[in-house]
């Protein structure tokens, strides 16, 4: 006779089966790099279905907002990736009063000088790069990338980004700040087969002359204009 401890193991064994039946994903393992071989970090890696067949696509804009910070007049993160229609908060930890705005078409906008939290957070309702901005401190600067797809990710300091991606064939999109071509777009085809793990290893072409990374750029700011 199956005991009561056996008999939870099979139940946790048999709901593992029926939800990995029921994601229906592949894991996609990708890893991004320059031209010399050095990992990209930063880089918006999104999926796009080639057949409107899809019907696993998860439903990602989350309904709590999104947050980008401000400390020591810094935007925290310096990339953000987004799904259209997701809200954005940009709450000021620092001090003194930030003004942030954007001129982008894809979302132009301002919140005049404030401290703490602003009262509304900012929906991101078209799909597009938002270039970032505080009108008190120049240097300032980050990105809000508005994807049209619940598939993207962001990749990390070793230019690495996971997705999980239902089986099909799709474009996928490479966006980063410092890349040489049109838009800062460039566009692949991958094919996702059942029950493969892939990992896939992409060049992204940027421009040699492009600043090491931001924080360094605002230390070096800082002590010229504050
Ligand atoms: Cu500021």
């Amino acid at each position: 006779m199956m005991n009561i401890s056996k008999f939870i193991h099979a139940l946790v064994q048999l709901l593992i089966v029926i939800m990995s039946f029921d994601s229906g994903a592949e894991q996609l393992n990708i890893a991004v790099k320059d031209q010399d071989g050095q990992p990209l970090s930063d880089v918006v890696v999104s999926v796009y279905p080639e057949n409107p067949h899809v019907e696993a696509m998860p439903d990602t804009v989350s309904n709590s907002p999104v947050i980008i910070d401000q400390i020591k007049k810094t935007f925290v993160n310096h990339v953000t990736p987004v799904q259209v229609g997701t809200a954005v908060s940009f709450p000021n930890h620092d001090q003194i009063r930030h003004h942030v705005y954007s001129f982008s078409p894809a979302k132009t906008f301002e919140i005049p000088l404030y401290k703490g939290l602003p009262t509304e957070p900012i929906v991101f309702d078209r799909e597009g790069v938002v270039s970032l901005g505080c009108n008190i401190h120049d240097w300032m600067s980050a990105y809000v990338v508005v994807v049209d797809t619940p598939l993207f990710s962001k990749t990390d300091n070793d230019g690495k980004a996971d997705l999980a991606v239902p089986t099909g064939d799709y474009s996928i999109r490479f966006w980063h700040r410092d890349m040489d071509s049109d838009n800062q777009i460039q566009t692949e085809h991958i094919s996702i087969a059942p029950d493969t793990d892939q990992s896939m290893t992409y060049e992204v072409h940027v421009k040699p002359d492009r600043f090491s990374s931001p924080s360094s750029v605002s230390i070096f700011n800082r002590g010229f204009y504050r």
